[in-house]
């Protein structure tokens, strides 16, 4: 294997073994799929240790479905009856809590495919959307007619968009509807509305065999009943890039054996998916966390120090943020009077929860022993604190960031161990009582002159009236604390933040 991902070298890899969890459970997948990928889906389900079961009419999904781990509803050979009974299907496993995966197949190339997609979004009851990036486009450009991804600059078709687009495409679409989304392509992405990764698809003679995409969309709904015992390690989202990985890996072996050959390649794909274990898909590593702008716009970073030492504020007051549409929040607990140990750990587990019900990114300041124990999605770190690489290998594929206040600063670290920045202080700030002198918002274009391509934000003295011109020098979005902590009305305040940056992209 060559793959060599530069943000994950050396890392202190996890004990994980979904693959054994898998293939102990021996999920039943129920399979309302097209004719051509039939047998293929049966014999690679049972091939990754899981149980298929192929089903045609709603009467028979009724007896199976109380026995099903997952129902995949893959809409490849539409006809006008089918659609009555995905319906019916859908309504069953939501009544079940079975999870759904679909699998919008062709949608971007007839307008009758797409509107019957969009009608089954439409349940709410999909749990995870798997369709390759044209697909996940057409979806994404119908359901949001405005925010089109602009792909005209790239001088490519639907079958090309570029990839940074399809990752925050793969991002909004999962927060749109409200579901988690994979986006095949060279490189595959995967998002669950807070976190998004990028794995790589495995080798290109896997799209000159019909149904190894179609497969994909059986292997997830499989995996999902391996979910539970792995969610106090893994997000969703982190949990289905695995899936995608291990999917990967085996269509690489599988050349290796086969050559690049499509008849003896599908024989061998079978194999290799029978045969890759735990050890190799958590060595191979091969996913890659993403941050996209998005999730930067409006960054809040609180902590007791800011409420006067009053939890039950901070809590009500992160609420009302999250409510009012702030992306990212930063547990940042410092400062005389503050808390620690259990009562810092408590703490950040409500705070965390609050977060998630609002697919809000919930990071740790500084302390990444805390952020591994509660599972964050992520840490930040200063200049003084923990050296990035070690950070790196400790949080695995945890979002890092980390501050930058100067070129000095930015020569001095090492950069691909991150994931975004924190530029400032912008302007005063009484937050912060050690804050250097203000570097002014210039500096985030200087940084960005010398190389800095990472996401950033600016930080320090933000307020509605400099935000945009923290974000014409080249922020994505903007870190507050007093802005939202001190406003009258929390709430308030961060909408005004979020319709600010939002109207400034
Ligand atoms: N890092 C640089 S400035 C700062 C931090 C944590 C404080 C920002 O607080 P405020 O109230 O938004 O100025
Ligand atoms: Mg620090």
């Amino acid at each position: 294997m060559t793959y060599e991902n530069p943000y994950m070298n050396g890392q202190i890899l996890p004990e994980l073994n979904i693959l054994e969890i898998l293939r102990q459970r021996n999920p039943l997948v129920i399979c309302i799929t097209n004719d051509v990928v039939r047998t293929f889906t049966a014999n690679g389900l049972l091939a990754i240790g899981a149980s298929p079961v192929m089903s045609e009419c709603s009467e028979d999904l009724e007896n199976l479905i109380v026995h099903a781990s997952a129902l995949l509803i893959n809409i490849g050979t539409l006809t006008r009856d089918k659609v009555r009974y995905y319906k019916d299907a859908i309504a069953l496993a939501k009544k079940h809590e079975v999870p759904i995966v679909l699998d919008p197949v062709g949608c971007h190339a007839g307008a009758y495919r797409l509107s019957v997609v969009l009608d089954l979004i439409k349940t709410g009851a999909i749990s995870l959307l798997r369709g390759n990036q044209s697909e996940i486009k057409a979806i994404y450009d119908a359901l949001s007619p405005n925010n089109q991804i602009d792909t005209s600059t790239t001088g490519k078709g639907v079958d090309g968009v570029q990839v940074e687009d399809s990752a925050v495409m793969t991002y909004r679409l999962a927060r749109l509807i409200n579901c988690s989304v994979v986006a095949t392509g060279e490189e595959d992405y995967v998002s669950d509305g807070t976190r998004i990764f990028a794995v790589p698809h495995g080798h290109p003679i896997m799209t000159a065999v019909t149904g190894t995409g179609c497969l994909l969309g059986a292997v997830l709904a499989a995996f999902f009943s391996a979910y539970q015992p792995c969610k106090n390690t893994l997000s969703i989202g982190e949990f289905l890039a695995y899936a995608l990985a291990y999917y990967g890996l085996a269509g690489e072996s599988a050349v290796q054996v086969s050559g690049v050959k499509p008849g003896s390649f599908g024989v061998a794909f079978m194999d290799s998916l029978y045969t890759l274990d735990d050890t190799m898909l958590v060595s191979e590593n091969r996913i890659r966390p993403i941050v996209v702008p998005d999730q930067l716009q409006v960054y809040f970073v609180c902590g007791t120090q800011d409420t006067g030492l009053n939890k039950k504020r901070l809590l009500e007051i992160v609420e009302e943020a999250c409510r009012g549409g702030v992306t990212c929040f930063q547990f940042r607990e410092k400062g005389d009077g503050t808390l620690e140990g259990q009562q810092k750990l408590e703490l950040a587990q409500q705070l965390q929860h609050i977060c998630a019900k609002y697919d809000v990114l919930f990071i740790v300041n500084d302390d990444v022993e805390l952020a591994v124990t509660v599972n964050a999605d992520g840490v930040h770190v200063g200049q003084d604190d923990m050296c990035l690489e070690d950070v790196r290998h400790l949080v695995g594929h945890k979002v890092v960031g980390i501050s930058i206040h100067s070129v000095e600063e930015l020569r001095n670290t090492d950069v691909v161990y991150a994931d975004c920045v924190g530029v400032g202080p912008m302007y005063a700030t009484s937050s912060k009582p050690d804050a250097q002198e203000p570097c002014g918002p210039e500096r985030i274009s200087e940084l960005q002159a010398k190389g800095l391509t990472l996401p950033c934000v600016g930080i320090g003295g933000i307020t509605l009236d400099n935000t945009r011109v923290v974000l014409l020098a080249g922020a994505c979005g903007v870190a507050v604390i007093s802005a939202i902590a001190h406003a009258e009305k929390p709430y308030e305040a961060t909408r005004q933040f979020k319709q600010l940056v939002s109207n400034s992209q």
